[in-house]
Formats: structure tokens, C-alpha cells, sequence
């Protein structure tokens, strides 16, 4: 079988233009979207095809849902920008409803995911000089191996992916790497005084959709509490309901300290990323201690107040708990020796795929798009199955059919 996709010449002009005038910083999948609407897109030529990655759960509520296209549009034509130098007329507005649904005291608002999780680092930091009482430039952040929290120079600097790392150094001190999953490795490193944070993915997203074992996210909230460090919760990717529950810390009823969301937040319309923290973390940073040009912004807010009650209003965390158990059933239905595990947890789940003769998670992922669905490979044999989450039961079964007709070709 051939690992190309025959493109039409206006897809290839297109990916021709990103290859000659774009950095080289990803390998996509070669198929072209100009479309979006719910659980479809559509490339330049017109084929549609069932969205099976929802740009990495940034889309939970469904491409260009037309209510937060309306509040984009009128919004945009009101008020965009005005910087945090003066007061808008929606952020506080917007802090109160998000520290309402998350029952947290306060919110800083920022925009991509990295740098909700560089803030969190920075409050933990803060936190543990002015709190907890340790000395300047001592504090340690614990963090897991195959995490993902992002690309700034901090965040590779805690990463243990040598391809996000490799010559990015010097690299910012103050980070411990335990081994994810692992309760007696965090106990361990919880004995160190200077500890100020422990940073962590509830399901761990990079490594291939790693969900842990059950207990895990408690047993460690409760052993940060113990140790008086703050329990931060990366949820940029599992939260917004794509898990099943709002948060992916509600299914072990955990409520961190520090809780950082982005992506679905504005459901994929705007980048909008969260910090929320109660008052004891949150009021160490004072006036001009951080912040972000368009972090707050009234169109930003606007639209992720908006995307946050498409999540209620249509019961997007119920669906994904309900759709994401269909699937993985049906999924390990599926009679092939190529798929050797099904894992997952609501509408964030991943298989793994047997390599042989030559066909891999790669030839598989073609072979899906050309029968109608787009998945991304990762770590080479593992496939990420992460719909919209207001995809339809109909729509799931008719999904598992292509993915059972693509297995089935190439065994
Ligand atoms: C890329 C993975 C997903 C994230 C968590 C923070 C961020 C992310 C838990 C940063 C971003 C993306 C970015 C994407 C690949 C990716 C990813 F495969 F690497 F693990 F989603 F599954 N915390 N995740 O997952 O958010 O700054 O990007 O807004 O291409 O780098 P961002």
C-alpha cells in the first residue's frame, strides 16, 4: 500500500505554499480543510469527512457553532481589544461566571494553553515564597514524565520529550520528574521542603491518552495537601466535558488548587486560556507582576462565556461519558489483530496500532481520511480518537463502520 494521498492541484498548491513559506514545525496529515460545521469539514475539493482530533479538543462544542459565531460577530463589532490599561465592559463579567461554574475565588485570564500553564508556574512560585516561607530562588516544581504542557522554554525545560527539548537549552531550573502514575515516586519527592507545586495532567494527552489508575489524581491532591504544596491541574486538554465531567479531576471529585484551562474554553473560536485559584495563591501577584496584552479581552471573554453554555445548554459532558463508553466498546468489538489496545476515558481515546508490513499508525491514519475520517498519529503507533462532543450515537456507529472497513483492508 502507498503512504501517499493523491491531492488535487489545488490541495497541493496549497500545501506546496506551508512547505515553501512555512517554518517546517509539523508533519500534518495531507488533506487540506477550508470547511467546518459540528462533527464535519470539508477540503478544498469538497470531500467531508468526520473530524476525529477536534484540533486537539480546542472544538468540543463542534465546528463554528452558530451560537459562538454570533457572539464573535457582534461582539467583534463592539469591542475587541483595549489591553488590561483601562477596565472593559465584560472581563469582570466573565470572572464572576467562570469563578461561579469552578468555585474558585478568583480567574487570570490568558490566551493559549502554555501560557495558562507558564502562569500557573509562576503563582506556585510566588505562592511558595510569600506563603509557604521558602527561600529565594529555591522553589521545585514536580512534574511527570511524558507530559505535555506546552512549548515555551519553562515548559520544555519540564518536558522529558528529548524531540520538544533538544537543543532549546539552557533549560529553567526548579523542576523534579517523577514517573506518572506512580504514588510512592510522588511521596517520595514530596519530602523535599522546597516544593512548592505539583503540575499534572489528569489523563496524560502527549503519551497517548495514558489514563491512570483509578484513585490517583485523589490520592495525589491529598498527599500535596498533606505536604503543604499546591495541586495543579493541567486540564487544557481533558477538561471543557471532553472526559465525561466538566473536569477531568470531577470524576475523582478533586478541586486544585491551581486549575488551568484553554482550548475548548472558547470552543475553538478565539484563543482564551484560564488560571483559577482561590485568594491565598491568586493575591501574591500584585500590579504588574504578569499579565498579557490580550489576555481578558472583551471578544475573547465573550465568546468563551458563550462556549461554556453550549457545553450546558446541549450536555456535552453527558454525551462524551455516554458516547465515549459506546465507542471504546465498539472499538474493542472490532476483530483485528492490528488494534492491540483500546483506552480512553469519555471522548478522549486512543488505540494503538500493530505495525506489519510496513502499514503503521501513519498508512492507517491515509487510509481513514480517504474513507471520510481525519485522526493524527502520535509516538508512531498510537491513534487519538477525539470527536466533538456533540457528535450523535447515529454518528459514533457510523464512524466505528469506516474504522472497522479501514482495519479490516489492511490486515
Ligand atoms: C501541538 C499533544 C494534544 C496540552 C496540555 C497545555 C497545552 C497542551 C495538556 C498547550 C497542548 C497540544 C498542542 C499540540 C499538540 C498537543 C497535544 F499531543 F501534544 F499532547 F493536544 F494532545 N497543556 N496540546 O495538551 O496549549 O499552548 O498549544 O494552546 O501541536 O503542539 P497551547
Amino acid at each position: 500500500m502507498t503512504a501517499e494521498i493523491n491531492l488535487s492541484a489545488k490541495a497541493q498548491n496549497l500545501v506546496d505554499l506551508e512547505n515553501k513559506y512555512g517554518a517546517h514545525n509539523y508533519h500534518p496529515v495531507p488533506v487540506v480543510i477550508d470547511k467546518g460545521l459540528g462533527v464535519h469539514v470539508w477540503d478544498v475539493d469538497g470531500k467531508q469527512y468526520y473530524d476525529f482530533l477536534s484540533a486537539y479538543s480546542a472544538v468540543n462544542q463542534g465546528h463554528c457553532h452558530p451560537r459562538i459565531t454570533k457572539t464573535l460577530i457582534e461582539q467583534s463589532q463592539k469591542l475587541a481589544l483595549t489591553s488590561r490599561a483601562f477596565y472593559n465592559s465584560v472581563l469582570g463579567e466573565y470572572e464572576k461566571y467562570m469563578t461561579g461554574i469552578f468555585g474558585y475565588d478568583r480567574l487570570l485570564p490568558m490566551n493559549t494553553g502554555a501560557e495558562g500553564v507558564e502562569t500557573a508556574l509562576k503563582l506556585a512560585r510566588k505562592w511558595g515564597y510569600e506563603k509557604k516561607g521558602v527561600t529565594e530562588n529555591d522553589a521545585k516544581i514536580i512534574v511527570c514524565e511524558g507530559n505535555f504542557h506546552g512549548r515555551t522554554i519553562s515548559i520544555v525545560s519540564a518536558s522529558t520529550d528529548p524531540e520538544a527539548r533538544h537543543h532549546y537549552g539552557p533549560f529553567t531550573p526548579g523542576f523534579v520528574t517523577i514517573p506518572y502514575d506512580d504514588i510512592p515516586a510522588l511521596s517520595e519527592a514530596l519530602q523535599d521542603t522546597n516544593v512548592v507545586g505539583f503540575l499534572v495532567e489528569p489523563i496524560q494527552g502527549e503519551a497517548g491518552v495514558y489514563v491512570p489508575q483509578d484513585g490517583y489524581i485523589k490520592t495525589c491532591y491529598e498527599m500535596c495537601k498533606a505536604a503543604n504544596v499546591l495541586f495543579i491541574a493541567d486540564e487544557v486538554q481533558t477538561g471543557i466535558a471532553r472526559t465525561g465531567k466538566l473536569l477531568a479531576c470531577d470524576h475523582e471529585g478533586v478541586k486544585p488548587d491551581l486549575l488551568i484551562l484553554g482550548k475548548a474554553l472558547s470552543g475553538g473560536m478565539y484563543p482564551v486560556s484560564a488560571v483559577l485559584a482561590n485568594d491565598d495563591v491568586m493575591l501574591c501577584v500584585k500590579p504588574g507582576q504578569h499579565g498579557s496584552t490580550y489576555g481578558g479581552n472583551p471578544l475573547g471573554c465573550k465568546i468563551a462565556m458563550t462556549a461554556m453554555e453550549v457545553v450546558f445548554d446541549e450536555n456535552l459532558a453527558d454525551n462524551a461519558e455516554k458516547l465515549g463508553e459506546l465507542l471504546r466498546k465498539e472499538l474493542r468489538a472490532i476483530q483485528s489483530d492490528r488494534i492491540t489496545k483500546v483506552r480512553g476515558k469519555g471522548l478522549l481515546n486512543a488505540i494503538i496500532i500493530k505495525e506489519k508490513d510496513g502499514i503503521s499508525a501513519w498508512e492507517v491514519c491515509l487510509k481513514l481520511a480517504e474513507n471520510g475520517l481525519l485522526a493524527k498519529p502520535t509516538h508512531g503507533d498510537i491513534i487519538r480518537f477525539a470527536p466533538p462532543l456533540v457528535i450523535t450515537e447515529a454518528q459514533i456507529l457510523e464512524c466505528v463502520a469506516i474504522i472497522k472497513k479501514t482495519i479490516e483492508a489492511i490486515n
